[in-house]
């Protein structure tokens, strides 16, 4: 096709770009400086994570990964865009997640039921996901344009359930946008009740207590 770019534009989602054979990859300092970033989110996450968003300085990230300010504002403009970043990392995970449960080769209802057991083992022990979650909940105090929330997990949810419809493993009557959004309300409160109570050490037995009935509910 005339004009096609032989090389698809840097950072044109959900392309990435891997260098063409003979072309360098990164530098040392380009490496150097995306390990930084790195590090400088996670600092903010677990920060965001234990203080909030409101008690959480950029001062404080800068002293958590033993950096200047000036270091994490060359990353970070200011506090809003560290969670800006850090609640679109949470979201760049579940695509990832959903490729490597389908890579596994298993029905779309198993995968529904697979991404959604994952995910409570992330909301326990990711720390960019427990920020993710927090952040979502501050958002009246975040000036920043924030990913919305849950109508990520509703739309891959809906597209498994309708594939799953498709091949009889839900019952007929069964809609799939409406059952997809009762699994989202599920999860989502689970596992706020979880963070509040114990810290979502329980997330696993209680998203089980939620999921079977659900699942079962429309399984056909
Ligand atoms: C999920 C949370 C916590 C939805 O998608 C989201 O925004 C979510 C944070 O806002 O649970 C349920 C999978």
């Amino acid at each position: 096709m005339a004009n096609s770019p032989a090389v698809p534009l840097a950072g044109t989602p959900p392309f990435t770009v891997k260098p063409l054979a003979g072309r360098r990859g990164p530098t040392p300092q380009q490496d150097r400086a995306a390990r930084t970033k790195a590090q400088v989110l996670i600092a903010a996450a677990e920060l965001f994570t234990a203080n909030g968003f409101r008690h959480t300085s950029v001062k404080d990230v800068a002293e958590r990964v033993e950096m200047t300010k000036g270091a994490v504002y060359f990353h970070y403009p200011n506090k809003e865009a560290l969670a800006v970043a850090v609640v679109e990392h949470l979201y760049a995970k579940w695509p990832i997640l959903l490729d490597e449960i389908r890579a596994e080769g298993m029905t779309p209802l198993d995968a529904a039921a697979a991404m959604l057991d994952r995910a409570a083992l992330a909301f326990r022990d990711d720390v960019i996901v427990q920020a993710g979650a927090r952040l979502q909940l501050e958002r009246p105090h975040i000036d920043a344009e924030l990913p919305p929330p849950y109508v990520d997990w509703t739309s891959l949810l809906t597209e498994l359930l309708t594939a799953a419809k498709h091949e009889g493993q839900i019952k007929a009557g069964t809609d799939p946008a409406a059952a997809a959004r009762a699994l989202v309300a599920g999860f989502f409160g689970m596992q706020h009740i979880s963070d509040v109570l114990q810290h979502r050490a329980d997330i696993v037995d209680r998203w089980q207590e939620v999921r079977n009935p659900l699942f079962e509910a429309i399984r056909a």
